[in-house]
């Protein structure tokens, strides 16, 4: 106990029950907080390359590690937004690939090109990695016939490791001719890459393609550029957020697009099961460093209990920062047994992505992720040591 108050892993506020040891007892994993010399439960998912995660300021957004992707960064050439759009103007029958658990970016970029390139007569398609597209999203391809073709060109967008291409998209990870994305940390894997950081959604680089394609802007367009601005932005709360993002929001408005619905659709509506999880999810919160990191489990079994399908997951990861003077938020999601997915949100005295890396991930300096191996307690122990070396010095 000495060690761990020294480390910093004694959970604070111990009167609640102890539900990240409690995950590793019913594992059958020992229960106190020790480290990678344990022997590894029986049955345990070994640790594995993929580190993947998709962490975004909107909530669930693409970041990377740099294995074993099929093409080099050698291989991928650097574009700016007028070469992206001269390479779309000489294609046809063009798939637009969008990451798994998409988002309003990563769906609202891919729907708004798919949009331009049928308005200039070519054959586009919008390809998820799950057969469905999530309900609240279902305006984006209203009207949009599904149309069968096989690709002769291939475009991802807010993609930014050809991993999160999961499900239907994996045959297609190592064939993208064209990467339109706006992460940090990203794996170059595409034969062409139009990529700049400083937008606070991959959108804002579609809308730059859009218009340097001469395709003019309609209300479909309009609400799809807006969602995806919004969704990235945290619905213009991210310190991501900056005037090109709302200029651009601006525009998208002028086209009488309803605003307070696709507003309350993306940020407000939560399911009674969604609910229910941040109920069990928060009883399960823990604070470390003085209060400075907190860590929710969401656990397989809170799921169950809960009801919650996938499309309750998005907009978790935030909630351990909204508390009062934690500078890191962390969420570790239980992907299957001893394999969690972290999500990383930081203040301005912390780096998400910086702590991420050292994890084997990425993401954005104020949101980021990785996957982590192990029992709970173990990954709790993982990520606090990467915070405490990565963590500013209280002023
Ligand atoms: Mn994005």
């Amino acid at each position: 106990m000495n060690e761990e108050k020294e480390l910093g892993l004694a959970a604070e506020g111990t009167d609640t029950p102890a539900t990240i040891e409690e995950v590793d007892a019913e594992r059958g994993a020992v229960a106190a907080v020790a480290g990678d010399e344990l022997p590894r439960p029986a049955g345990a998912v070994q640790p594995t390359a993929r580190t993947i995660n998709r962490t975004q300021p909107a909530d669930s957004a693409p970041a990377i590690n740099g294995a074993d992707t099929t093409h080099t960064a050698a291989d991928s050439r650097t574009v700016d937004v007028a070469q992206a759009a001269a390479l779309l103007r000489d294609a046809d029958d063009i798939f637009l690939l969008t990451h798994e658990y998409p988002d309003g970016d990563t769906l609202g970029s891919a729907f708004a090109l798919c949009r331009a390139l049928r308005a200039m007569g070519k054959r586009a398609q919008v390809k998820l990695c799950a057969d469905t597209l999530p309900g609240k999203y279902a305006y984006m391809q209203k009207g949009l016939a599904e149309q069968e073709f096989d690709p002769r060109f291939i475009c991802a967008v807010d993609v930014a490791d050809p991993r999160l291409l999961g499900g239907n998209l994996v045959p297609y990870a190592d064939k993208v001719d064209l990467c339109i994305d706006h992460h940090e940390s990203r794996v170059a894997y595409a034969r062409h890459t139009l990529a700049d950081a400083s937008c606070a959604a991959a959108a804002m680089l579609a809308a730059a393609v859009i218009d340097a394609l001469g395709v003019p802007w309609d209300a479909a367009i309009a609400a799809c550029i807006y969602t995806a601005v919004a969704t990235d932005t945290g619905c213009f709360k991210y310190t991501n957020t900056d005037a090109r993002a709302h200029l651009l929001a601006a525009r998208a408005m002028g086209y009488a697009i309803r605003t307070g619905a696709i507003n309350r659709a993306m940020f407000d509506v939560k399911s009674r099961a969604r609910i229910e999880l941040e109920r069990l999810a928060l009883t399960g919160m823990r604070f470390y460093m003085e209060g400075r990191v907190a860590v929710m489990p969401v656990t397989l079994k809170m799921v169950a209990k809960s009801g919650a399908r996938e499309n309750d997951m998005e907009g978790l990861a935030p909630l351990p920062r909204q508390i009062e003077g934690v500078d890191a938020g962390v969420m570790l999601r239980e992907l299957s047994a001893n394999v969690y997915k972290v999500s990383v949100r930081t203040g301005e005295r912390a780096n998400a992505a910086a702590i991420c890396q050292t994890l084997g991930g990425g993401g954005h300096q104020r949101a980021a992720g990785c996957t982590l191996t192990g029992s709970c307690t173990q990954v709790v122990r993982k990520i606090l040591a990467a915070v405490k070396d990565e963590m500013n010095p209280e002023e």
